[in-house]
C-alpha cells in the first residue's frame, strides 16, 4: 500500500516536530509536502537536500550507517547531533525551521518509538495535539516531512 493512503492511519505515532528518530543501517523514504512556499529540506550530515514544493510530494531516500553516540566519538563532540533544516529563505519563520535528527540502534528506536502516543490517543487529549499557527515565533509547521521505513 502507498504510504500516502494509509486507512489505518489511527495507530500512527505523533512525533514531536524537533526530533526525529531513525534506525541505523536501515532505508528511509523522506516524503515531504508544503502548503505555502518552496522549502529545501537540507541533511548536511548526511549530503542530502530536497525542495518541498506547494501540491506535490517530493521524496528522498537515505540509508544513515553512523549512530549519533558513534559521531559524537568521532567527532569528539558530545553535543553533536544530526539535523534537518530549511535551506531556502523561505519566510519569517525560516530560522525555526530545524529538528534534531537521532541515529541509533534498533533497541534504542523502540523504545523511543513506545514512548510515543499513537494518534488517537493524542486525539483524546487535545491539550498535547500539534497545532500550525501562523505566530513567527513558533516553529514553521507548513513543511512537515513524513518518514517511512522501509524493508
Ligand atoms: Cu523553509
Amino acid at each position: 500500500m502507498s504510504p500516502e493512503i494509509d486507512q489505518q492511519a489511527a495507530d500512527d505515532r505523533v512525533i514531536k516536530l524537533k526530533e526525529i528518530h531513525l534506525v541505523v543501517n536501515k532505508d528511509y523514504e523522506f516524503l515531504f509536502r508544503s502548503q505555502d512556499v518552496i522549502h529545501s529540506a537540507y541533511m548536511p550530515h548526511f549530503r542530502s537536500q530536497m525542495n518541498t514544493v506547494p501540491g506535490m510530494v517530493t521524496r528522498l531516500k537515505l540509508r544513515p550507517t553512523i549512530t549519533t553516540d558513534s559521531m559524537r566519538t568521532i567527532t569528539g563532540d558530545d553535543k553533536f547531533d544530526y539535523i534537518l533544516l530549511c535551506n531556502k529563505i523561505c519566510g519569517a519563520a525560516h530560522n525555526n525551521m530545524w529538528m534534531k535528527i537521532v541515529v541509533e540502534k534498533e533497541e534504542e528506536y523502540k523504545k523511543w518509538y513506545n514512548e510515543q502516543l499513537p494518534f488517537a490517543g493524542v486525539a483524546a487529549k487535545p491539550e498535547d495535539t500539534i497545532v500550525p499557527t501562523n505566530d513567527s515565533t513558533s516553529t514553521d509547521t507548513t513543511a512537515t516531512p513524513s518518514v517511512v521505513a522501509q524493508n
